[in-house]
């Protein structure tokens, strides 16, 4: 399953596409713009807090490596004053931290599905670098698994950020395609640092670039403060005086503070109620109830504000090369 992707590039001017084809649907009115609707319909999505494994989107450049446990190390090496060189049965030894994370493809589209949220558990980082003594020349730390895959985040991230190295996800042993035995969990930066099936960490004193830097994709890779509306779905019909809105919202490492729901195009916004929160480090759910003055078309759109009191930028951004920015809307008609 090996993606390029500048096709995906290619994708996502498509996807605006559709985004000036949604507008244009709802400006005129005929029997074509009906089947438009019926075509780019989609139903509303029920977004449990915590995803369960089975419906975690997955992302891999390479098919899974096969892996046998016995043989199966960790080993931390480079600018180190003592490498290390653990086996499975010593990292379930350690202590470890468990902490709700929302992972993110640096790919994913306005209010796209390439995002869930899970429990992890797994060994601090920065005790495992601690022991092994890192040297002060040290600048990066990077990550490779077992498929040749490998990326990098700096030593300071690595030492203040509740980086983990995860072996449970949501109370189960980290399934296959989750990076099983054991994948670096990184709260706060796009998915593609969250390095799965790891076998080396390496310190360096250089800036390491990843398999997806070297492609031109961002290296801090921070996660966009955004949110999205997963009820009601896309060219849905309400037939009811209210509707009960809901959704999520996301700021990576930083917790959400506030989020708002226009349902007049974005000229006017309301507040929404922020239903549950877990961790800083995952989305929170919010919904509003939506009291519909009359019939007609209408657009809603979500924003949300980080806990350091930033607003999510309405300024559209393709996903590359820093991850997408701009306001997920959906239009609705009100019978
Ligand atoms: N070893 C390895 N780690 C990897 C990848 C990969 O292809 N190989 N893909 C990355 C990307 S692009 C993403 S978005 C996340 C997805 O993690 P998930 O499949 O558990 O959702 O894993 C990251 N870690
Ligand atoms: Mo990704």
């Amino acid at each position: 399953m090996d993606f390029d992707r500048r096709r995906f590039l290619k994708y996502s001017v498509i996807g605006l596409g559709i985004g000036f084809l949604a507008t244009a649907i709802t400006k005129s009115s005929s029997v074509a713009t009906f089947i438009l609707k019926k075509i780019y319909a989609k139903p509303s999505r029920n977004t449990n807090l915590l995803t369960p494994n089975d419906n975690f989107y997955t992302v891999s450049y390479t098919s899974i490596p096969g892996m046998d446990i016995n043989s199966w190390s960790l080993s931390v090496a480079g600018f180190v004053g003592k490498g290390l060189n653990l086996r499975y049965s010593d990292i379930l030894k350690r202590p470890y931290i468990e902490k709700a994370v929302t992972l993110e493809c640096i790919e994913n589209e306005i209010g796209g599905d390439k995002m869930s949220n899970a429990l992890w558990r797994g060994i601090p980082l920065s005790s495992l670098l601690r022991e092994a003594e890192a040297e002060d020349r040290v600048y990066k730390v990077v990550f490779k698994g077992a498929d040749g895959y490998s990326d990098s985040i700096t030593y300071y991230y690595a030492m203040n950020n509740d980086v983990m190295l995860a072996y449970k996800m949501n109370g189960m042993d980290l399934p296959m395609e989750h990076g099983y035995p054991l994948r670096a969990i990184v709260p706060g930066i796009y998915g593609m640092k969250n390095v799965k099936w790891l076998r080396e960490i390496e310190l360096t004193d250089n800036n390491y670039l990843g398999y997806w830097q070297t492609r031109g994709w961002s290296d801090n890779a921070h996660v966009n403060i955004q949110s999205r509306i997963d009820d009601p779905g896309y060219f849905q019909t309400i037939r009811d005086n209210n509707y009960t809105i809901k959704g999520i919202a996301f700021a990576g490492d930083e917790g959400i503070s506030k989020v708002e729901v226009s349902t007049d195009g974005g000229r006017s916004w309301n507040e929404a109620l922020i239903e549950e929160t877990i961790s800083q480090y995952a989305w929170i759910k919010w919904r509003y109830i939506w009291n519909i003055p009359k019939s007609g078309e209408y657009s809603m759109v979500v924003r949300a504000t980080d806990m350091k009191g930033r607003l999510q930028t309405a300024e559209e951004s393709n996903s590359y090369p820093n991850g997408t920015t701009g306001l997920h809307t959906i239009f609705v008609d009100v019978v």
